[in-house]
C-alpha cells in the first residue's frame, strides 16, 4: 500500500491515497518499471487467462490477448472534453460541465477497483527529463493497461526522480469498471457496458470508465499526448499533433525531419517505416514516431519534434512483407498481440499474412476463440483477426529507428504532410503556397472512417489536421493557434516549414487504389524534397502546387501518364462539391473561426470559376 521510499512527491503520494480511498482496490502496487516486474504481471495475466504465451520458438516473449468483443476500439461517442465552459470544447467535442460530469462519475468510481489490485504506472511522454517532455502517472486496475505502458511510455522508477518533491504530473485515473465480490471469479477481459473517457483540460487531469482497449486505456497515448497536451500547447505555445515523424537522408548524407497527419488506420506506422523502392539507392527513411509529436519552436525558431511514446501501437491487419518489411520485423520478439488470430503452432496469424506465404493457413482460433478455417471465412465472411487488431512493441525493435528517436532536443521539422483516405477529389500531393493555405489544407482535410474507432466504416468525414477524436478544446482556436505558430516563426526570422497535402488512396474506375503506395511513396517524399530544396518547379493549380509527370522519380515504377492523370487530376465539379463540404465545416466552426480560412476558401472558388 505504502509508496516506496524513492517516491517523495507528498501531492501525488495524497493524491494516490485520495484514489485509493475513492476505487477501493484490494491492493496497491507501484511498478518499478523492471523487467523482472513486467515478466512477473505478463505471467500474471496468463494465470488470468488474459494472455496466451505464444510459442518461444516462434515469438520469443510474446503474448495473445483477446479482448471482449465489445471493447475493441476507442469509443468517440463515449469521450468528453469536460472544460468550464461548452464553447471551449468547441463543437466537434462531446462536453459536459466538469462539476456534473464528477457527479456522474463519482458513484461509478466509489469502489470501482473492489476484488482487484490498483497499479500506479509512473510514465514519462518523451525522453526523460527532455525540456519537450512531460510526465503522467496512471492509476488503473489492469495489469494489461500496466505491460502496455511499459512499452508505449519510459514508465518506471526514474520517473520519480524526475518529478522529485514537487514536479507536474498529470494524473490519470482509469479502471475497467468491473468490481470483484469476494469470492466472485473474475473474467479474462474485464469491462463495462458503461464507458467514459473524460477529459478535464482546465486541471488536466483524465479519468477512463469501463474499456480496457488500447486509446481508452493507454491513458499516455490519445488522452494524454494529445487531448490533454493540446491544451498544454495552446497555452505554453507548441503543437500536440497526430503525426508520425521520419528521418530521411539523401546519398548525400544530408539529413531532413517530415511530420506526417494521417487518421487512425491509414498507414502511418508504414509510412514510418517506409523502405525505400529501387532506383532510391542511397536514400534512407529512418523512425522516430509513428504516431504522436510533441513539437516545440526552440530559440532559432525551428520546430523542434520529438515522440512521446516509446513503443508502437499498430494494426496488424493488413501489415506483411510487402506493405511494411521493418515492422514485420519488429514484431519478432517482445510483443503483446491484441486480437489476432492465433495458429494451432501457438504463433500470431492475421488478415494481409496471406501475401507472404502465398495461402490461407488451414486452421486457426480467431481472435473471438472461434474456429476458423478457409472454408469459414468464405461461407460466413468471419475475420480470423479483428480490423483493429493490434500490435504493441518498443521502438527499440524496430530495425528502420532513427537514431535521434530519443534525443532530448528532438529533431528539426523540415516538412509537414496530411493526408486523408479519400477515394476521389483529393490528388495525389499538393503543396501549400504559404501557411496560411497549408492551415487551410490541413483544416479541411476529409477522411473515410476507419476500423480505429467504433462506428460506422467508410463514410467521408472532415478530420481537421487528422486530430477530429483527439481535440482537447476548440478547433477553431486549434486552428488559430497553428496561424499563430506561423506568425510567430516568420517573426523571428526561422524558414517555415514546408506544408503538403496528400492522398494515397484514390480509386480508379474499377473501384481500386491507382497509386501503389507503401515503399512507393518514397517518389512523392522525394518531390518534397527537391521543392524544399528548390529544386522541382512544379506547377500551380487551384489551391496549391503539384508535380508534374517529368518531376516524379519513375525508376524501377511502371506508372503511365495516364496513371499519374488519374491520381492527381483536380476534377473542377468535384471541387466546387467539396468547398461546399468546407463551408459546411466552416459553418459548423463558425465560432472563433479564422478570418484567413474564409478569405482562402474564397480565394479558392474564385480561381475555380476563373
Ligand atoms: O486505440 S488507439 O486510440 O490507441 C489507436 C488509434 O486510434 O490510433
Ligand atoms: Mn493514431
Amino acid at each position: 500500500m505504502n509508496p516506496p521510499a524513492y517516491v517523495k512527491h507528498a501531492k501525488l503520494i495524497a493524491w494516490v491515497a485520495d484514489m485509493v480511498a475513492l476505487c477501493k482496490p484490494d491492493q496497491v502496487y507501484w511498478c518499478d518499471g523492471s523487467e523482472e516486474e513486467y515478466q512477473r504481471l505478463c505471467q500474471q495475466l496468463v494465470d488470468a487467462g488474459t494472455f496466451k504465451k505464444l510459442n518461444p520458438a516462434k515469438r520469443p516473449n510474446s503474448f495473445l490477448a483477446c479482448s471482449d468483443p465489445s471493447d475493441v476500439a476507442r469509443v468517440e461517442d463515449r469521450t468528453y472534453i469536460c472544460s468550464e465552459k461548452k464553447e471551449q470544447a468547441g463543437p466537434t467535442n462531446n462536453w459536459m460541465d466538469p462539476a456534473e460530469m464528477r457527479r456522474t462519475l463519482q458513484p461509478l468510481f466509489d469502489g470501482c477497483m473492489k476484488g482487484r489490485t490498483m497499479y500506479v504506472v509512473p510514465f514519462s511522454m518523451g525522453p526523460l527529463g527532455s525540456p519537450i517532455a512531460h510526465i503522467g502517472i496512471e492509476l488503473s486496475d489492469s495489469a494489461y493497461v500496466a505491460v502496455n505502458q511499459r512499452i508505449m511510455t519510459r514508465m518506471g522508477k526514474a520517473v520519480f526522480d524526475v518529478l522529485g518533491a514537487d514536479g507536474d504530473f498529470v494524473p490519470c485515473v482509469h479502471t475497467v469498471g468491473a468490481p470483484l465480490a469476494a469470492g466472485q471469479q473474475d473474467v479474462a477481459w474485464p469491462c463495462n457496458a458503461t464507458k467514459y473517457i473524460v477529459h478535464y483540460p482546465q486541471t488536466r487531469e483524465i479519468w477512463s470508465y469501463g474499456s480496457g482497449y488500447g486509446g481508452n486505456a493507454l491513458l499516455g497515448k490519445k488522452c494524454f499526448a494529445l487531448r490533454i497536451a493540446s491544451n498544454m500547447g495552446r497555452d505554453q505555445g507548441w503543437l500536440a499533433e497526430h503525426m508520425l515523424i521520419l528521418g530521411l537522408t539523401n546519398p548525400q548524407g544530408k539529413k531532413y525531419h517530415v511530420a506526417a497527419a494521417f487518421p487512425s488506420a491509414c498507414g502511418k506506422t508504414n509510412f514510418s517505416m517506409l523502405v525505400p523502392p529501387a532506383g532510391f539507392d542511397g536514400w534512407k527513411v529512418t523512425t522516430i514516431g509513428d504516431d504522436i509529436a510533441w513539437i516545440k519552436p526552440n530559440a532559432k525558431g525551428e520546430l523542434r519534434a520529438i515522440n512521446p511514446e516509446a513503443g508502437y501501437f499498430g494494426v496488424a491487419p493488413g501489415t506483411n512483407f510487402h506493405t511494411n518489411p521493418n515492422c514485420m520485423a519488429s514484431l519478432d520478439k517482445n510483443v503483446i498481440f491484441t486480437n489476432v488470430a492465433l495458429t494451432d503452432d501457438g504463433d500470431v496469424w492475421w488478415e494481409g499474412m496471406e501475401k507472404d506465404t502465398g495461402h490461407l493457413p488451414d486452421h486457426l482460433i480467431d481472435w473471438q476463440g472461434k474456429d476458423w478455417t478457409p472454408a469459414i471465412a468464405k461461407e460466413t465472411g468471419a475475420k480470423a483477426a479483428h480490423p483493429n487488431a493490434r500490435f504493441t512493441v518498443a521502438a527499440t525493435n524496430n530495425p528502420a529507428l532513427d537514431s535521434a528517436w530519443d534525443d532530448a532536443s528532438g529533431v528539426k521539422i523540415d516538412a509537414f504532410i496530411f493526408g486523408g483516405r479519400r477515394s476521389t477529389t483529393v490528388p495525389l500531393v499538393t503543396q501549400a503556397r504559404n501557411w496560411t493555405e497549408g492551415v487551410y489544407m490541413a483544416a479541411t482535410m476529409g477522411s473515410e472512417t476507419t476500423a480505429a474507432a467504433a462506428g460506422q466504416q467508410g463514410v467521408v468525414r472532415r478530420d481537421p489536421f487528422a486530430m477530429l477524436p483527439f481535440m482537447g478544446y476548440n478547433m477553431s482556436d486549434y486552428f488559430q493557434h497553428w496561424l499563430n505558430m506561423g506568425d510567430k516563426l516568420k517573426t523571428s526570422g526561422a524558414n517555415l516549414p514546408a506544408i503538403f497535402c496528400v492522398n494515397w488512396f484514390r480509386k480508379g474506375e474499377d473501384g481500386k487504389f491507382v497509386w501503389p503506395g507503401y515503399g512507393e511513396n518514397m517518389r512523392v517524399l522525394k518531390w518534397m524534397i527537391d521543392r524544399v530544396e528548390g529544386q522541382a518547379k512544379g506547377k500551380e493549380n487551384v489551391f496549391g502546387i503539384s508535380p508534374t509527370y517529368e518531376e516524379i522519380t519513375w525508376t524501377g515504377l511502371d506508372f503511365t501518364p495516364a496513371q499519374f492523370q488519374t491520381v492527381t487530376h483536380i476534377d473542377k465539379a468535384a471541387w466546387v462539391e467539396e468547398l461546399k463540404l468546407h463551408e459546411v465545416l466552416f459553418t459548423q466552426l463558425a465560432y472563433h473561426l479564422p478570418s484567413e480560412l474564409t478569405a482562402t476558401k474564397a480565394a479558392i472558388a474564385l480561381r475555380l470559376e476563373a
